[in-house]
Order: structure tokens, then sequence, then C-alpha cells
């Protein structure tokens, strides 16, 4: 009996082990095999990336233009015409990009953008045509309800599910002392009635899916897909484990990797590893919480993470399955590797040395990312016999 208990103990030991985050280490092993390779410069503040049919690249850069970077190396530069206005302040500016689903027959281009004023603005969501030459008919989507002051925490990444409706994420709106009405921006992250700290759910109209996400609690905005988040601008689709992905900014420190379902709750403010910009003090003195669902991954001294890319191709066999986080502050791509069930087992380091805004897989099973700099860069990772690429 006691033999029994002591078995029943260890799995019920290991079961809330197999629950704690991983704690990512100080020092990090740096990734080998491969080299980078400088594909296009003089990028201002490039935020994201899109590849059309043909291979060429869109990409947006956050005052408000969009590159489109041919094979051949040439580009053209694009405003796009009407719709919504760009307010380029702080964070905010012309965000994410990402074609229709169905992009060769309608023609359809996604945006988020940040509009407004410095002093009352939103994130956004529109969409253009592009015919390969020119944009036309930029049309408002969606935008948030409520609008905010200051340059902080639009969010925004993208990313189309199976079923053609739309993941974005938008940010709680600033950090304290930033409130709306009477109280701190922050808090709305877990008021279902805002959709600040969220990441929503939207047909490609920009029209909440019916029945919801919340299993129809009406206290919570259908368009709700999970709440409880600081500021994602990492999304990513894994087809692999059928699940979706997100990289999220901590304040000082306590970046996380989250595992996203519907219908769930992720903690912020309420439970978080991260401390205040101002004294360092706890923001919570909570890291998990019942009906919060922790992160699988905790970067606690910070990495500012952006874009994030679930790797399927065939340039790097040992790399597929694994998740590729940019960071801004860490000027790096942190290599996650997960096992099979999407657990987190380790990570490597690819050193960039600028802002890491954006990671991408091309078309080609390349792995691409944009600097995020007055002179930024869209740099392709490509297969290498080196040894130690980071010396
Ligand atoms: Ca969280």
């Amino acid at each position: 009996m006691r033999y029994v208990a002591t078995v029943f103990l260890c799995l019920l030991l290991s079961q809330v082990a197999w629950a704690e985050p991983f704690m990512s280490p100080e020092s990090v092993p740096s990734a080998r095999g491969f080299h980078k390779k400088v594909i296009a410069d003089g990028l201002s503040h490039p935020w994201g990336v899109a590849w059309l049919p043909d291979g060429s690249m869109l990409v947006t850069e956050r005052p408000g233009r969009v590159r489109h970077l041919n094979e051949d190396g040439t580009t053209r530069t694009y405003k796009v015409p009407g719709g919504p206005a760009v307010v380029v302040v702080g964070q905010g500016g012309l965000l994410d990009i990402s074609l229709h689903p169905n992009f060769a027959e309608n023609g359809l281009v996604y945006f988020t953008l940040a509009t407004g004023t410095r002093h009352s603005n939103r994130t956004t969501l529109a969409r253009a045509y592009f015919d390969g030459k020119k944009f036309s008919k930029l049309e408002e989507l969606f935008r948030v309800s409520q609008a905010k002051s200051g340059g902080q925490h639009f969010g925004s990444r993208m990313i189309w599910l199976e079923d053609r409706t739309l993941l974005m994420s938008v940010g709680d709106g600033g950090n304290p002392p930033v409130r709306i009405g009477d109280v701190l921006s922050r808090t709305l992250a877990q008021d279902g009635q805002s959709h600040l700290g969220k990441i929503l759910r939207l047909t490609d109209a920009g029209m909440p899916v019916a029945g919801g996400s919340f299993g129809g609690q009406s206290d919570i905005l259908p368009e709700i897909y999970s709440m409880g988040h600081r500021n994602i601008q990492g999304l990513a689709v894994d087809p692999i484990r059928n699940t979706v992905w997100a990289s999220e900014h901590g304040a000082l420190g306590g970046d996380e990797l989250n595992r996203i379902t519907g219908g769930n709750n992720y903690g912020w403010p309420k439970a978080t590893f991260s401390k205040e910009y101002l004294g360092a003090r706890d923001i919570s003195e909570h890291t998990t919480l019942p009906g919060m669902t922790d992160p699988e991954l905790v970067w606690l001294s910070g990495i500012a993470p952006s874009g994030l890319l679930l790797y399927t191709g065939d340039k790097f066999p040992k790399w597929r399955g694994d998740l590729f986080a940019g960071g801004l502050k860490d000027q790096s791509i942190r290599r996650v590797v997960l096992d099979q069930s999407g657990r987190v087992l380790g990570e490597e380091i690819i050193r960039v040395g600028q802002r890491v805004r954006d990671v991408q897989q091309g078309p080609d099973g390349f792995i691409y990312l944009l600097t995020d700099e007055s002179d930024g860069k869209l740099i392709r990772l490509e297969p290498s016999e080196e040894t130690d690429p980071n010396p």
C-alpha cells in the first residue's frame, strides 16, 4: 500500500513538474549550421513580411510604407491609398501584413496599423487590393473599441487559422500611468468587454465568429479568442501539433511563450513573473493562479520577443518542428526546441546583433528575419557547414 501511495505521489509530482514553465537559463548555447545573408537593406523599421505567389515579398515599414522586393533585387515603394490614416507614434505605425488565404483569387492584403492621434489611438485592421503593381481601396475592417493615449502596446500580429478566420493580437494599451477612464489600461487585459490585452478571432470581413470562443459567456465579447495578455508581437501556427503559439512581452523581464487555446485566460497582469520598470517591484504576488493558463517558457530576464515562427521547411531538417522567436532587446533569434507534444526541451541562440522584429519561413524553406533599425535589413538564414557561426 505504501508502495502504491509512493508511486501515486511520484506521478502526482511529475504532473506538477510537467506544468511548470521552462525557465530560460541566463546562458544559452549557440545554434550551429547556418550563415546569414543580407537580402535587402535600407528598410525603415520594417515590421512584417508576406510572400506573393511569384516569390517576391511585401514588407511593411512602420512609418507607413510598403516595400515590394522582387527576386531580381529591384524594389518598389507604395503608399496604400484610402482608408484610415496611419498614426506613427512610439511603437505604433503600419505594423503587420498578411495575404488572404485566397489571395491568388481575390488579391486581398491585410494590414494592422495604429490609427488616430498621439493622444487618442487604436489598433486597427484594414485590407486593400493589390494587383501586383499598386494597392487600391484600403478599407477599415475592425478597430479596437477603446482609444488609448501614447505610443505603447498596439500588438499586433496576424495569422490565419485553417478555417480562414484571422487571429490578431492587441496589446494592453500601455504601462502605468496610462489610464482609460478610471482604471489603469493594463487591467483591461482581464476585462471581457475590452479588446485590449487580447487575441481576437475575426472573419475575413473583420466580424466576430458566431458562437465566440468562451462558450457563450455573456460577459466576454464574442470576438475575444484569448485574454490576459500584455503585448503579443509573435504569433505562429503549428501545423505539426495543430496549435497556435504566441510570444508576449513582459514589462521588466518575465517575457512569455504561450500555447494558445481559444477560451483561455493567460493571466496578465494578475499572474506574471514580470516586474515594474520603476523600482523593479513584483507586478503581482502570483506567478500562477487557478483558472489561468501558465506560459510554456519564461524569459525571466527578458528578450523583448517579436516575430515568431514554427519551422516546417526542408532546408534545416534538424530544426523542423521547433519555434524561432525574434528578440528586440536580445538582438537575436531563440531556437526553442520542442518535443512531439510541444513541451519545451531547451533553447539555442542565433545572434544577429540588431533588434529582430520579425522571423518568417519563406516558401523556399529558408528562414528570413527583419531588423528593426532606420537602416533595417531583410536577412536570410542558409544552411552552412560552419561549426560556429557565433564566434
Ligand atoms: Ca501570462
